[in-house]
């Protein structure tokens, strides 16, 4: 049996849950509540001693990591049919799932630095943001977080984020030759990005295509596919996106817009 312990709008558990149903595999779900700090309870850092989601328990076997939970997934559900077979498009697909650590950190940065900062802002006080950060078991993490909260796209880490994802669009773009990365049909490598890029997206910060002429329609390829609508779209929640985009384009694109093209 497949329990998956998760949360609504985080990109990790996003992209798990659209491999899951990509695969077409039933799952437990255990929604968490983040906002309420669930992740910190002993038993879940038993199971994720970094306090994040998403965490999938398979017939008692645990696995962490939202790129390694996928390859497992396919390996032990799908028969690897997500995985290319010839070698060197092996490689470059484990290579994606390596480097999603750079750039789920990328657009962690940039939902704090924009979007999710306000109702922190808007409902904490700077005592109470220092105590909610001081609860990660990694101090290097909760001092990110504390600084993205207080600088927003004036931090530092906004830069550091702005170079990992101009090197995921353009290496995106260079290998996109048709509709997915995968061949014939969406492979693993889509299946691991497709979160990251529709919250930019979300975020409004869809300027960062601009000159990437392939990430809309692959994006808009992904925006239509059912295992989207199981994924991401059915936990989102209603109302939350339109005042999302907005603020994006009308507020923080236009902060890092030079930024963005002066790299
Ligand atoms: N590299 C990890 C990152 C997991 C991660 O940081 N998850 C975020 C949500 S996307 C989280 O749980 N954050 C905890 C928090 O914000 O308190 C993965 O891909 O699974």
């Amino acid at each position: 049996m497949l329990t998956l312990l998760h949360a609504p709008t985080s990109v990790c558990s996003q992209k798990v849950r659209v491999g899951l149903a990509m695969i077409g595999l039933d799952y437990e779900s255990r929604l968490m509540n983040l906002a309420a700090g669930e992740q910190f309870e002993a038993a879940y850092l038993a199971l994720n001693p970094d306090a994040v989601v998403p965490t999938l328990v398979d017939d008692g076997l645990v696995v962490v990591e939202s790129s390694l939970i996928l390859e497992h997934l396919d390996e032990r559900h799908n028969a690897g049919r997500l995985m290319p077979k010839e070698p060197a498009e092996r490689l470059q697909a484990k290579h994606w799932l390596l480097r999603c650590l750079q750039i789920h950190a990328a657009i962690n940065t940039l939902s704090f630095a924009t979007a999710y900062r306000l109702p922190i802002l808007a409902s904490k006080t700077p005592a109470e943001i220092d105590a909610s950060v001081a609860r990660f078991p990694d101090p290097v993490m909760g001092a990110k977080r504390r600084d993205l909260i207080l600088n927003g796209t004036g931090s530092p880490y906004v830069g550091q984020a702005l170079m990992y994802l101009r090197r995921m669009l353009d290496d995106l773009q260079a290998q996109l030759a048709g509709d997915w990365l995968g061949g014939q049909g969406a492979g693993i490598v889509d299946v691991a990005l497709i979160a990251y890029v529709d919250r930019l997206d979300r975020l409004g910060l869809q300027g960062l295509w601009d000159a990437h002429p392939a990430i809309g329609p692959w994006l808009a390829r992904w925006q239509a596919m059912p295992a989207y609508a199981a994924g991401i779209e059915a936990f989102t929640p209603p109302g939350s996106a339109a005042p999302m985009r907005a603020a994006g384009l009308d507020e923080h694109w236009p902060a890092l817009r030079e930024r963005w093209a002066a790299l």
